[in-house]
C-alpha cells in the first residue's frame, strides 16, 4: 500500500475485462477503496467473453498473458484456449476482491465533467459520480459486418466470429467463413475435418507463423505449483524474446529480425503447402507483419484437408443457398461465418464522453481517434483509457501494456489525491506535439510498407505505438507534468 491515499475519491472503471479488473486491484492496493466497475454484459472477461469462437485462443504465450501477480500453474498449454482465459480473469476478479464491485448489465451511455466531477449515465437510467474514470473499454469489440448485398436473404445461419451462435450444429454441415484475419484462421484451423465441408472465403492471404502449441504435462504442472519461480523464468524469458526479436522490431522495417520473420513464414509456406497452384493462392504480395502476424502452425493442413475449399473469387453477393462470387459460381452453404473484423476507430464510443467546458471527445477526435501515450486527451482531465488509440499493440501482451499505463495513471492520481492537484489531463501542445511525432515515426514501421490492415487510419497512416516498446516502458516510468494542462 502506498501511504496516506485520499480516501474521498471515487473512482469509476468502465469495462470488466482484462485491464478494468487489473485498474480496479491496482487502485485497490495503492489504498483507494471507493470504485465501482461498470460492465455492460453480464458476465466479466471482455473479449474473452464476447469470442467464444472454435479454435478461440490468445496469440501470446499463457505464461506471459497473465497478470505478473497472478500467475497461473493450471494454463494447460503454451497458447491455453480462450474459455480457460475467461475463467483466468473470473478467478483473479474474484480472488482480489474486484468481483463484488462489478455492476453487470449495466452499459455506460454518457459521461459528463462538471464541477470538477464526472457525471455518468447508464442504460438502465441510472446515475453515478466519480474523482475519476478509466475507461478500460477494450480495442476491438465492436463487430464490423461487410454490407453484402443479399446476407439478410440467406437461409442458413449467418453471424459474425464475435457473435458465435451455439445454438447452430456445425457438424455434417456446409460451412462458409470469410477473411483471414486471426479470428478465421484460428477457427478454420479448428473447424476443418469437423464439419461437412468448409469453404474459406479469402480476400487477401496472409504470412503465417508457424508457432507451436504444446499441452503442459501434469509433471509441468506440478512443477508449476510447487515452484512458481518457474513460471516466472518462462514469462522474463518469454516476454524478452517477444520485446526483443519481435516488437521493438515492428518499428523498424529494414530491422533484420523482420527479413527472419519474413524468411520463417516463407518457408512455412513452401514446405506445408503442396500443391503449387494452392501455394501461390496462399502467398501474399505484401511483406510480413505488415498486417498483423497470424500464428498458427496448423492453418495450411486445415486448408489443405480433402473437406476445405480455398475460394479466392471476390463475394459478389449472399442468395438464399449461399454464396455467389465474382466467376458466377454459386457456394452453397449451411453456415455463414465472418469473420471479418472490427470497427477500430470505436474505443470508447458509442459512450459519449463530454470534457471541460462542454468539449465533445467527438470532436476532438474529428480526425480519427488519438491519446497522448495512449492514455489521456486534451479537456478531457481525469479520464484515463487502457489501451486506448495509438497504444502499442504491436503482437504484444496487452496485459503487460495496460499494467504500465496503470502505474503511470496512478501517479497522474497521486497529484490529486496529494492535494497537488484537481485535474489533470495532457495539454493541446503536448498532444499536437505527440501526433506530429508518431505520425513521422509511423512511416518507417512494418505496418506502413504496403498492405491493407486495422492499423490503419483513414489516410493509410498506421496508428500504432510507431516506436519501441521500450520507449513505451520508458514514457511510463513517470509522468511528464510539463506536458500536462494541471489545475
Ligand atoms: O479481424 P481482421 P480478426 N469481404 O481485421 C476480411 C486480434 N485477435 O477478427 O485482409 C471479404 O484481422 C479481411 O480481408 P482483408 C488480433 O489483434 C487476436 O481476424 O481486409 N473479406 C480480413 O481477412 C487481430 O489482428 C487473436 O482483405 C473481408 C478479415 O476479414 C484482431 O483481433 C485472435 C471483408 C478481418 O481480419 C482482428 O482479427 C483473434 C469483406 N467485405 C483476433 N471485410 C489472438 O490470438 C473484411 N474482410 C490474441
Amino acid at each position: 500500500m502506498s501511504n496516506a491515499p485520499n480516501q474521498d475519491l471515487r473512482f469509476i472503471v468502465i469495462g470488466a475485462g482484462m485491464a478494468g479488473i487489473l485498474a480496479t486491484i491496482k487502485l485497490r492496493e495503492a489504498g483507494y477503496s471507493d470504485i465501482t466497475i461498470y460492465e455492460k454484459n453480464p458476465k466479466l472477461g471482455g473479449t474473452w467473453y464476447e469470442n467464444t469462437y472454435p479454435g478461440l485462443s490468445c496469440d501470446v504465450p499463457s505464461h506471459l498473458y497473465s497478470y505478473d501477480f497472478a500467475p497461473n500453474p493450471e494454463w494447460s498449454r503454451q497458447f491455453s484456449p480462450g474459455p480457460e482465459i475467461r475463467e483466468y480473469f473470473e478467478d483473479v476478479a474474484k480472488r482480489f476482491g474486484v468481483f463484488e464491485l462489478i455492476r453487470f448489465d449495466t452499459e455506460a451511455t454518457h459521461c459528463a465533467f462538471a464541477d470538477g466531477r464526472w457525471q455518468l449515465e447508464l442504460a438502465d437510467g441510472s446515475r453515478d459520480q466519480a474523482d475519476f474514470i478509466i475507461a478500460a473499454t477494450g480495442v476491438l469489440h465492436h463487430p464490423n459486418l461487410p454490407d453484402f448485398q443479399g446476407l439478410d436473404s440467406f437461409a442458413g445461419a449467418a453471424f459474425h466470429s464475435a457473435r458465435w451462435d451455439h445454438d447452430v450444429a456445425t457438424e455434417g454441415k456446409k460451412v462458409g467463413v470469410v477473411g483471414t484475419g486471426s479470428s478465421a484462421v484460428q477457427i478454420v484451423t479448428a473447424l476443418a475435418g469437423e464439419v461437412g465441408e468448409l469453404v474459406l472465403f479469402q480476400r487477401t492471404p496472409q504470412w503465417i507463423m508457424p508457432v507451436p502449441n504444446r499441452d503442459y504435462s501434469t509433471e509441468e504442472k506440478e512443477n508449476f505449483r510447487k515452484h512458481p519461480g518457474e513460471m516466472r523464468k518462462i514469462r522474463d524469458e518469454v516476454s524478452k524474446a517477444f520485446i526483443e526479436g519481435f516488437a521493438n522490431a515492428l518499428v523498424d522495417a529494414d530491422a533484420p529480425t523482420i527479413q527472419a520473420i519474413q524468411t520463417a513464414c516463407e518457408a512455412n509456406l513452401e514446405e506445408n503447402v503442396r500443391e503449387p497452384e494452392l501455394r501461390e493462392r496462399l502467398r501474399p504480395n505484401y511483406r510480413a507483419a505488415c498486417k498483423r502476424l497470424v500464428m498458427c502452425a496448423g492453418f495450411y493442413d486445415a486448408v489443405q484437408h480433402p473437406n476445405t475449399r480455398l475460394v479466392t473469387d471476390p463475394i459478389e453477393r449472399i442468395e438464399p443457398e449461399g454464396v455467389r462470387t465474382a466467376d458466377g459460381s454459386l457456394h452453397e452453404l449451411d453456415v455463414l461465418v465472418m469473420a471479418t473484423g472490427f470497427k477500430v476507430e470505436q474505443f470508447v464510443r458509442p459512450m459519449t464522453v463530454i470534457g471541460r467546458n462542454g468539449v465533445a471527445l467527438d470532436d476532438i477526435w474529428h480526425d480519427g481517434p488519438s491519446a497522448y501515450l495512449a492514455v489521456t486527451v486534451p479537456e478531457v482531465p481525469n479520464f484515463y483509457m487502457l489501451n486506448g488509440p495509438n497504444g502499442p499493440v504491436g503482437n504484444f501482451s496487452l496485459i503487460d501494456v495496460a499494467d504500465l499505463e496503470v502505474g503511470y495513471i496512478l501517479q497522474l492520481i497521486e497529484e490529486v489525491g496529494a492535494g497537488r492537484a484537481r485535474e489533470l489531463c495532457v495539454s493541446r501542445e503536448a498532444m499536437d506535439r505527440f501526433n506530429r511525432e508518431r505520425k513521422q515515426a509511423a512511416k518507417t514501421t512494418i505496418w506502413a510498407t504496403g498492405c491493407n490492415s486495422w492499423y490503419l487510419d483513414a489516410s493509410g497512416l498506421p496508428t500504432a505505438w510507431p516506436w519501441t516498446y521500450d520507449r513505451f516502458t520508458e514514457e511510463m516510468a513517470q509522468p511528464k507534468l510539463d506536458d500536462y494542462d494541471v489545475r
